[in-house]
């Protein structure tokens, strides 16, 4: 781990341009990378937060053959709604570029130039995997088939996405085409291979023996089991029209494989925004006092820690990630989260649905996080996290100070009197939160760190509510001057440590203690004394910073005029969160119906046969449940015939009192059988909906598929 780095270099992974952000996304990578890099600049490091879309490779061809659109369609449509997201939700890039810009497809060029040139590659006519009836080479994601490390059927050409193999297509077992669904035949094709096997010593060196004891477990067990299987070649180029040519001669039709440009996007966004702010770039790529670290998915592991590493010590000129911060994955109500299932909380949608409220969902899923292993959202989670912990514990001491603040002093802050042993006890516990919190975040545990800033309220909280200044205002006036002095340093302590989490919220709450106006106020109030004032320094830029916290003296001073009470928080009712739970049944009904498939038909019969069931319209007068039978209910049914008895295994699908008086259809010659010693005289014709629940057959039945069983 580099101590004391001059400037730091964050790369967020490169989303894929074939679909908006989710939650898995944000989860895994963007609100950690983003938490870090607000932390980074408070403590005034020189950081550049870089990312951009990632808008090659076979996703985007796949996503545009789909929709019926052209790659660049794809790539514009959701570049655009993917970066104004972000945008919205408030994760701070320095520079979001994009992979089709030009200054990427020169600097990937140019890298693949440089490894060409300097005879990096092994060029190998080898055979491939082609599909005949679509005329085109299989790589990537056109082709899926059997995992040969794990047994995933669904393992893509290039990686595994359940063991998280990277693998080579003529690797998987039973190919098939995911264009035309062939198997794939081989045919001769000539690629650029990196020959990774020649990388393994570097790379044991530099994880196994360097990075054994900072990098995460996940991450440097799953490098560990790559590389005692040991490496292979890889190919860095493809047969395929969507992507950089491939930059020498001979490579005509020919692309770069996005895992060999999409990394590079890296640097080439840097690039760009270096140039926008009039700064050199190649000291947060090249030189060793800058500390580089790649937030990533768990899919994304091995492209971080074994390919692009080395292609970057091929290239011989750049530094080596510090770290790699991968997290597991987020699922969302006990479901993996799927963009073309529609299986997701959709970033965009969010912000629509839930105006303001972009932290609630930093927050829930900061604090629910797949750091160690995959986790749940749940609405249900998302709204008793608001409620209970930032309404309840955050929002509520805030609310406290700020009222009573203006409520027994119009607003401004009174001086203190002398401090109590909890006072004193108090600040100095407040004022060890910036290291404790910044350790947990230095080790990437996020959840932990904003455990701890929520402790930080929770001790603002037991301080008011064990000094009660509400009740001692009437007795002891001065006393209580010196706790609301105690309880408004925690709050200024809190807008200042909960602005890598809580950006919004932190805004906001300098915004109410007025926290921009404080040298003025000083001056204004022309306190002299050295430990009521502030120096030219800070006059000019008073902005509190992370390590105020613990070593200046008052964070907020006495006679500084707040602002009134405002809201940090607001409880979110039951129904705004059963609206989302009911969109998610509706996918569900939707993915079940789009999955169903009709049953073959069965044998033909004569008519005679279907002549013998004599089957009536009647009406259900009476229902119940048959005593110990989870699944039967007794039915006395007007058949128009006559009034019977019909033991029906309908009971988890209906209440009895649901039913009485309703249509059916009856099947009343079926030779009559005992259920639990009742005798059932007919049978009730029923199917299934998309859900699996039964239904009657009746004339206003709805949600039946056709090709559904009578049965
Ligand atoms: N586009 C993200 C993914 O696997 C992939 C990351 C590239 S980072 C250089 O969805
Ligand atoms: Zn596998």
């Amino acid at each position: 781990m580099l101590q004391d780095p001059k400037r730091y270099t964050v790369t967020a992974a490169l989303p894929y341009t074939n679909g908006p952000i989710h939650i898995g996304h944000l989860a895994g990578v963007y609100v950690p990378s983003d938490i870090y890099s607000r932390f980074l600049r408070l403590q005034g490091k020189d950081v550049a937060f870089i990312c951009g879309s990632d808008e090659h490779g076979v996703a985007i061809s796949m996503k545009a053959k789909k929709e019926g659109i052209t790659p660049q369609q794809v790539i514009d449509k959701y570049n655009s709604i993917i970066k104004q997201s972000f945008e919205d939700f408030g994760i701070s890039f320095d520079n979001y570029s994009r992979t089709s810009a030009k200054v990427h497809h020169e600097t990937a060029s140019e890298f693949f130039k440089k490894l060409y040139d300097d005879g990096k590659f092994i060029e190998e006519v080898t055979e491939q995997l082609y599909d005949e009836e679509a005329h085109q080479f299989l790589a990537d994601r056109f082709v899926t088939g059997t995992c040969p490390k794990c047994g995933n059927e669904e393992a893509y050409g290039d990686q595994c996405e359940k063991c998280g193999s990277s693998l080579n297509a003529t690797d998987l077992i039973n190919p098939k085409s995911t264009i035309t669904g062939s198997k794939p035949v081989l045919k001769e094709t000539k690629h650029w291979f990196l020959p990774l096997d020649q990388y393994d010593a570097f790379l044991k060196e530099w994880i196994l023996e360097g990075h054994k004891n900072d990098w995460k477990p996940n991450v440097f067990g799953q490098v560990k089991s790559w590389l005692d299987d040991g490496l292979k070649p890889r190919a860095v180029t493809r047969d395929l029209d969507w992507g950089i040519p491939v930059p020498v001669e001979g490579a005509e039709g020919k692309v770069l494989y996005v895992w060999f440009d999409a990394p590079i996007g890296y640097i080439s966004s840097t690039k760009e925004w270096a140039q926008r702010e009039g700064k050199d770039w190649e000291p947060y790529w090249k030189s060793n006092d800058t500390k580089l670290v790649h937030f990533i998915g768990k899919d994304n592991i091995v492209f971080h820690c074994v390919i692009f590493p080395a292609m970057l010590k091929a290239e011989g000129s750049y530094i080596l990630p510090d770290n790699v911060p991968a997290n597991e994955f987020l699922n969302l109500e006990g479901n993996k989260l799927s963009t073309s299932k529609n299986w997701a909380v959709w970033l965009h949608e969010y912000l629509e649905d839930f105006p303001g409220k972009q932290d609630v969902l930093r927050y829930a899923l900061t604090s629910n996080a797949p750091e160690t292993k995959d986790n749940d959202f749940t609405w249900k989670d998302f709204q008793a996290r608001n409620n209970n912990e930032l309404v309840a514990i955050f929002g509520n001491f805030i609310n406290r100070v700020v009222v009573l603040t203006n409520k027994y002093y119009n607003g401004i802050i009174p001086a203190p009197n002398e401090f109590s042993d909890v006072d004193e006890a108090t600040l100095t516990e407040m004022r060890a939160y910036p290291a404790v919190i910044a350790s947990s975040i230095e080790r990437y545990r996020f959840r932990e760190a904003l455990g701890e800033l929520m402790n930080l309220a929770r001790l603002g909280n037991k301080y008011l509510a064990d000094e009660e200044p509400w009740k001692m205002v009437k007795e002891n006036p001065e006393r209580v001057k010196t706790q609301m002095y105690v309880a408004l340093q925690i709050a200024a302590a809190l807008s200042v440590l909960s602005e890598p989490f809580l950006p919004f919220t932190a805004a906001k709450l300098k915004g109410i203690l007025k926290l921009d106006d404080v040298p003025n106020a000083v001056q204004t109030m022309g306190i002299v004394d050295e430990t009521l004032s502030f120096n030219d320094a800070e006059r000019s830029s008073h902005k509190l910073s992370w390590n105020d916290i613990a070593v200046k003296h008052q964070l907020i001073p006495a006679n500084h005029q707040i602002g009134q009470a405002e809201l940090l928080f607001a409880k979110i009712e039951d129904e705004e969160i059963q609206k989302q739970v009911d969109r998610l049944e509706a996918t569900k009904t939707a993915n079940n119906a789009a999955n169903k498939k009709a049953e073959p038909q069965k044998e033909t019969i004569a008519f005679e046969d279907f002549a013998k069931m004599d089957i009536r319209t009647g009406t259900i007068l009476e229902a119940e449940k048959m005593p110990k039978a989870n699944k039967l209910l007794v039915l006395k049914v007007d058949t128009g015939i006559d009034v019977r008895t019909i033991v029906s295994g309908i009971a988890e699908s209906f209440k009895p009192e649901d039913i009485i008086g309703k249509r059916v259809s009856v099947l009343v010659n079926l030779a009559p059988r005992k259920l639990r010693g009742v005798e059932s005289q007919g049978m009730i014709l029923m199917t299934e909906n998309t859900d699996g629940k039964l239904v009657f057959i009746n004339p206003d039945a709805d949600g039946v598929n056709n090709g559904e069983m009578i049965s």
